[in-house]
């Protein structure tokens, strides 16, 4: 498990000034390549749901280190699968928070679904297939809000699309669920 990837690791992740940020973004770019990642749910510093409103699902860094290397940083459109059930809309924000000046890479998804309990420590399936914006640091915590709701915005339209709908049968949601019954 040594890599020694650290260095190749692309920082998209700009520290803009309010003016400088660009406009919002209203679509995505869909990737030529999609990624497809599983691991356990693991804890982070418990800010989504308490302090943006959006609670994400932070994937174990295990998960994710050498299958990302080359990928830019940033937020990102999929589908997400918990412990083999149904498969969701996802939006998901990979590598570091600039705005929170974090030290670690996540990567991190806020499932479009209403779940009734947490659910650290099982499986998560994510199948990434568009790109919507880099990470920024933000002058407010209400900013930040902002361009996260409209990301959400972007991926319950994109996620309709039927070019993206048929990568809800992927194998790697079906393999999940035939391990999950077994
Ligand atoms: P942490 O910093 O530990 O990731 P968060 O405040 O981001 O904490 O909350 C994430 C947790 O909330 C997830 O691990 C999951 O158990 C739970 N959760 C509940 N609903 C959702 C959802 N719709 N999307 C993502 N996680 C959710
Ligand atoms: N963090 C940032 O620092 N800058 C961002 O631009 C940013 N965009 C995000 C977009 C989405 C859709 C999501 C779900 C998260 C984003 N985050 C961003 C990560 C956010 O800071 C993180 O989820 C919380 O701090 C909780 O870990
Ligand atoms: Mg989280």
């Amino acid at each position: 498990m040594t890599d020694n990837t650290e260095s190749s690791i692309q920082s998209d992740s700009h520290n803009h000034s309010k003016n400088q940020l660009p406009p919002l973004p209203s679509s995505a770019q869909p990737l030529d390549c999609v990624y497809r990642l599983k691991g356990k749910v693991v804890g982070g510093f418990k800010r989504g749901s308490k302090q943006l409103g959006f609670p994400t699902a932070n994937l174990d860094p295990a998960a994710f280190r050498s299958t990302l290397v080359n990928v830019p940083r940033g937020v990102y459109i999929g589908w997400a699968q918990i412990e083999g059930g149904p498969v969701y809309p996802t939006v998901l924000s990979l590598g570091l928070n600039p705005h929170f000046q974090t030290k670690e890479e996540t990567v991190e998804a806020y499932i479009l679904h209403e779940f009734e309990h947490d659910f650290y420590d099982q499986s998560m399936q994510l199948l990434i297939f568009a790109f919507i914006r880099p990470s920024y640091a933000f002058t407010s915590l209400q900013e930040l809000i902002d361009w996260i709701q409209n990301d959400v915005e972007i991926t319950k339209r994109v996620t309709q699309e039927p070019q993206w709908q048929c990568l809800r049968d992927d194998t790697l949601f079906s393999h999940a669920a035939i391990s999950s019954t077994s």
